[in-house]
């Protein structure tokens, strides 16, 4: 098939996701065209990495994976460049250019909608449009007033519509009033990513010390500051580091509560890091203690590199952490139970590493690339017809 792909080229999950998809379904013979506003963050990072031998070619190595990038005109008068505009006028260049059988967006905000207007400029030739929801565009976002009316729209308009967990599908049922058949696909991993990791010597902290890993986009909603709550309880306890990975509005604000604490020995920020198996594989916990995760990215990640969560149990996330069996999942912002838990794992050898390999086996088993991407074929089937 030839397949759009629309997303954020950002760090954020739903942008990984897709350009996941978009690798995955190249290198099972699909055509696929990326459309973004820049090569996104795991795609360009393939390409600068070329000589790394961990990692499949860069897409301009998969002759049938190409990129478009979304120009936006600025003029004097437009104090926000239109680029839901500019997106849906790119979707249908390289729709008609390109024959594209189908047009996938991710993240619904403006993407669905660009898509149904680039949809509706193409007629009478097809342009199907799948949506697939990943959550701050039903919860945040698309929630808000001032989006609420054209996601909604955008949502009811797709030929097809995904979200990433069953919480999120109530969310959007209930956010929306929307009853049309919503299907939900998890997000996924490639389970030989991980392993091409787990011989290596682990890079951070010193021998003795346990490794302690948060990966987000430091905004409210990530709750960064319970992070180092909890990690505050846990280094008094015992030798322990804390990888601050990414970057966001939050992070000045948690570099102060570091100071405060005193723990800026003990804490690293590591910045936007697109390969995030480099800090996962030999860390010793995971932490994600979010007011509301749809999914929960990170968290499957972590788990596929066999390093148990310790995770709010809110929104989306129990659907990816078994509590009690990959990890712990308490009330949120719950710091104290938090570190408890954590210490209750890193103090039994053994129970921490069953927990690692059960976390290791559920995603695996549950969370495949290679059925997520079936499932999205034939998704693609339905509405092609
Ligand atoms: O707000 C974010 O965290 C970024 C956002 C995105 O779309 O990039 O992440 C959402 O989508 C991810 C991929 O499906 C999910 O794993 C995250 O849980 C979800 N974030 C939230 O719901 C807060």
């Amino acid at each position: 098939m030839r397949i759009g792909i629309s997303c954020y080229p950002t760090f954020g999950g739903s942008g990984v996701v897709a350009t996941e998809l978009a690798m995955a379904l190249a290198t099972g013979g699909d055509e696929v065209h990326v459309i973004s506003y820049a090569l996104p963050s795991r795609l360009s990072m393939l390409c600068g990495n070329l000589d790394n031998p961990d990692f499949s070619p860069g897409p301009q190595l998969y002759s049938n994976l190409h990129f478009h990038q979304v120009g936006v005109t600025h003029y004097p008068l437009f104090e926000y460049p239109p680029y839901s505009l500019a997106l849906a006028t790119t979707m249908v260049e390289v729709a008609r250019h390109q024959q594209l059988d189908v047009m996938h967006v991710h993240y619904a905000v403006p993407n669905a909608v660009s898509a149904v207007l680039a949809r509706q400029i193409m007629a009478p030739e097809p342009l199907p449009v799948v949506t697939t929801l990943h959550g701050t565009d039903i919860t945040l976002v698309g929630n808000d007033p001032n989006y609420l009316e054209t996601t909604r729209f955008g949502i009811i308009e797709s030929d097809a519509v995904t979200t990433v967990s069953n919480w999120l599908l109530d969310m959007t049922r209930n956010t929306f009033g929307v009853d049309k058949p919503i299907e939900v696909v998890p997000n996924f991993i490639d389970p030989s990513r991980y392993e091409r990791f787990a011989s290596r010597p682990r890079r951070w902290g010193a021998p003795d010390e346990r490794i302690l890993v948060h990966i987000s986009n430091f905004r409210p909603v990530k709750r960064v500051l319970d992070v180092v709550e909890t990690f505050d309880r846990i280094h008094r306890r015992l030798p322990s580091r804390l990888l601050l990975v990414g970057d966001g509005p939050d992070r000045a604000k948690v570099e102060q509560r570091c100071r405060e604490l005193g723990l800026c020995d003990a804490v690293t920020f590591i910045g936007n890091l697109p390969l995030v198996e480099e800090v996962l594989v030999g860390a010793d916990l995971f932490f994600l203690p979010s007011d509301a995760e749809s999914f929960g990215l990170t968290a499957l990640e972590a788990q596929a590199c066999q390093v148990p969560v310790i995770g709010a149990a809110a929104g989306g996330l129990p659907e990816v952490v078994t509590d009690g069996e990959t990890g712990f999942l308490l009330p949120v912002g719950d710091v104290d139970a938090m570190a408890q838990a954590a210490l209750g794992l890193l103090t039994d050898r053994e129970r921490h590493q069953e927990f690692g390999r059960r976390a290791r086996r559920r995603a695996v088993e549950r969370f495949s690339q290679d059925v997520v991407v079936e499932q999205y074929r034939e998704i693609y089937r339905g509405v092609v017809g």
